[in-house]
């Protein structure tokens, strides 16, 4: 380990950057400027968060989100940073936040070629515990000669063109995909800036984990029932799966895509729709689970043969990644119709929840 200082600093907006060389003169910047606003919001955010105890921001703001949920004071600083930002940036047309009832259209004067949907605050009723939460937001480019309706949002999640989350906890963590792989930055508060430290997120292709309410076990399905037991009490000496559950879904999702496992948020007797929100908060998290790529075991099969090598190189380009379904519709297909509507999810581990899916397909076949 070298005790010379590092001089090559790769900061997000380098990184976000160089693809933008690779694309040459057509590179216009605009979504590298996009992604500095949101990256300006997550430090503005992370800082209140981290001294939301001393100043008074814990709490409820004494006002109701269209989820009907209490807001608290981080919640609504969360989102007036968020909007203000973006529609500052010049680079945003349409706007969808949680905590607002409607779509934002940006006035002609600032507007610009995406679209952002967003949860400035998720997992929010942790703040109080000092529990990790985060900020989730995809980004669709505006259709063209659009001038931004909501049409642009009312788009499958297959036509984002980035997504990304940042989690504050004990360090601002900001994960990230342009649809090139998924890459992690971290802050460096002394900097202000987000250094890569996570180049090239990949997602096992099974884990030892599951994520899911199991409060809900009651009201869950049958093939939900059926695979969580399969994963308790296991046939063929199999090990039974740890459970995890902190109850915010950056946290949640952010452990399952570094160590591989599932979470699971399934539309139940309960919630016919599920809890989670499609637009905001399955997209971007379906998104970046497809694009962690498995490429661990390439570099590895890349030593042994060439032809097999490039063969298995293609085989696994295609399959690489993550799954994320609702247990019978790969979510990314799915065609929005309301910008708040929810959605059963489950994603992670391709094999893992490849092994959810079969129960779906019993069910569907028992009929
Ligand atoms: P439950 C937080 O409110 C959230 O929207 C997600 O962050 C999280 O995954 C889920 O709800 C937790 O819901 O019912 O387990 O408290």
């Amino acid at each position: 380990m070298s005790d010379q200082p590092n001089t090559n600093i790769i900061t997000l907006t380098r990184h976000v950057l160089a693809d933008q060389f690779e694309l040459g003169p057509v590179a216009s910047g605009d979504l590298t400027l996009l992604l500095t606003a949101i990256q300006t919001t997550s430090k503005f955010i992370a800082t209140n968060v981290r001294k939301a105890r001393l100043i008074n921001l814990i709490g409820l703001a004494g006002e109701t989100n269209i989820q009907g949920e209490e807001q608290k004071k981080l919640d609504v600083l969360s989102n007036d940073i968020m909007i203000n930002s973006l529609r500052a940036s010049g680079k945003t047309a349409v706007l969808v936040s949680e905590e607002l009832d409607e779509a934002v259209f940006i006035d002609e004067k600032h507007r610009g070629k995406y679209c952002v949907v967003f949860d400035p605050l998720d997992g929010s009723s942790n703040i109080d515990a000092g529990v990790n939460i985060g900020t989730i937001f995809g980004i669709y480019h505006i259709r063209p000669d659009s001038k931004g309706t909501l049409q642009d949002v009312l788009r499958p999640g297959s036509e984002m063109v980035a997504a990304g989350y940042t989690m504050y906890g004990s360090s601002a963590n900001l994960v990230l995909t342009t649809g090139k792989g998924v890459n992690g930055y971290t802050l460096d508060a002394a900097l202000g800036e987000f250094i890569l430290t996570h180049p090239n997120i990949r997602v096992p292709p099974r884990g030892k984990i599951y994520s899911f309410n199991e409060g809900n076990s009651m009201y869950f399905h049958e093939p939900v029932t059926k695979y969580l037991n399969s994963l308790k009490y296991p046939s063929n000496g199999k090990l039974p799966y740890s459970a995890r559950y902190i109850g915010s879904m950056v946290a949640d999702v952010h452990r399952t895509l570094l160590y591989g496992g599932i979470f699971g948020y399934p539309d139940d007797k309960k919630s016919k729709n599920g809890k989670l929100r499609l637009l905001y908060e399955a997209f971007p998290m379906a998104f970046l689970t497809e694009q962690v790529r498995d490429l661990e075991v390439l570099n590895d099969v890349w030593k042994v043969t060439g032809l097999t090598c490039i063969c298995l190189f293609i085989w696994f380009v295609v399959q690489a990644g993550g799954i994320a379904t609702t247990g019978t519709k790969r979510i990314l297909d799915i065609v929005p119709t309301d910008i708040h509507q929810r959605c059963s999810v489950f994603l992670g581990s391709k094999d893992d929840v490849a092994d959810l899916q079969k129960f779906y397909q019993q069910e569907a076949a028992a009929k």
